[in-house]
């Protein structure tokens, strides 16, 4: 009992910290960066303390912005979120920047310090550069990137941008939880449309071409081929249809024009829809997490992976057919289920 009550004085403490003036420009940015630590923790040993966290937060009451962005490793997606970031700010709006490292999959933990440069922006008094493991062997992506998108919002920032990196499931994940997804891609990579999986095709609602001063006649070539994918992939949107725009961090070209992209996404006549949007995605990344949690705890059970076991070795050894396998395995656990 003691140990609960202490978490509960931590989380009030950063609560009132977190959310103390409401505004990004008087925020203790030592608390933000505590509580964004808390929930990002391991959802096994620390589930009662980051719950108890999130509960405490109050519900989002202005309209904030959640906007993914990725692309292939070097395409330019730091440099770019500084570039909008900057544009976002000089509108007036404050930003939080959260970059989803997948390497912390293999690694145990975040490399990203070092990789996540954005000094300008860093140093901006509405914005907030944050680099964050994912974990995706403890919990999800989507419930932590969730957590922190939520944690940001309390501390009164407008949009919340995160950082994914390659093609892969983190980054799947990452558009159940953001309103807006951008797909960059460099022009003469392999990286371009050509090569890109359609599923990722499908989320994106911006198609961003980087690097533009590199290779200005190849830049051109992949905008008119995202022109022509846009028309051809159906947004998962219904108020919006994908969109295409050439840009170069470097020379600041195209910056205005994505800037304007982004703001029409989240006109206030399309914004019922993307808190709608919300709903569902909630739904769904819950279901997900929830499945693979009945899941693993089924498999802690000893009777369920011999069971397995034996339907694997007869799928072997008798060339049962899978579907086989799979009636007589149902039949099986409908047996025990009680
Ligand atoms: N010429 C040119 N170089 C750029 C531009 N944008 C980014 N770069 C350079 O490309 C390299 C990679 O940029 P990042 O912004 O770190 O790319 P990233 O996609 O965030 O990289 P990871 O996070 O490692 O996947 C850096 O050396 C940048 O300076 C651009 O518009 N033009
Ligand atoms: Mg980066």
């Amino acid at each position: 009992m003691a140990s609960e009550s202490n978490s509960d004085n931590i989380v009030n403490q950063l609560v009132g910290e977190v959310l103390g003036s409401g505004r990004p420009e008087g925020l203790d940015r030592r608390a933000l960066a505590k509580a964004l630590t808390m929930v990002e923790q391991n959802m096994d040993t620390h589930g009662d303390e980051v719950a108890e966290l999130m509960a405490a937060l109050p519900p989002t009451t202005k309209p904030t912005w959640r906007i993914g962005v990725t692309g292939a490793p070097g395409v330019g997606k730091s440099t770019l979120i500084e570039e909008l970031g900057m544009s976002l700010l000089a509108s007036g709006k404050s930003v939080a920047v959260l970059a989803v490292d997948p390497s912390s999959k293999k690694s145990g933990g975040s490399i990203l310090g070092d990789k996540v440069r954005m000094p300008v922006m860093s140093l901006h008094p509405n914005a907030f550069v944050r680099p964050t493991a994912s974990k995706l062997h403890h919990g999800g992506t989507a419930a932590s990137t969730h957590n922190a998108i939520r944690v940001c919002e309390a501390a009164g920032f407008d949009v919340i941008i995160v950082e994914t990196v390659g093609v892969g499931q983190g980054e799947t994940e990452v558009s159940e939880v953001v309103d807006m997804f951008l797909l960059l891609l460099l022009p003469n990579s392999g990286d371009d449309v050509q090569g890109i999986k359609r599923g990722i095709m499908e989320v994106a609602d911006v198609f961003v071409v980087t690097k533009s001063d590199l290779d200005p006649i190849a830049a051109n070539v992949a905008l008119a081929q995202c022109k022509s994918a846009a028309r051809l992939f159906m947004s998962d949107k219904l108020f919006w249809t994908q969109r295409a725009v050439s840009t170069s961090a470097l020379s600041k070209t195209g910056i205005d024009e994505l800037t304007s992209h982004v703001a029409d996404f989240f006109s206030d006549e399309n914004y019922k829809q993307i808190a709608t949007n919300r709903d569902s995605q909630n739904v769904i990344w819950f279901n997900r997490e929830v499945s693979t949690q009945i899941v693993q705890n089924a498999m802690k059970n000893a009777d369920v992976s011999s069971m397995i076991s034996e339907m694997l070795l007869s799928m072997k050894t008798e060339k049962i057919d899978p579907s086989v396998a799979v009636h007589k395995f149902s039949k099986w656990l409908s047996t025990i289920k009680q």
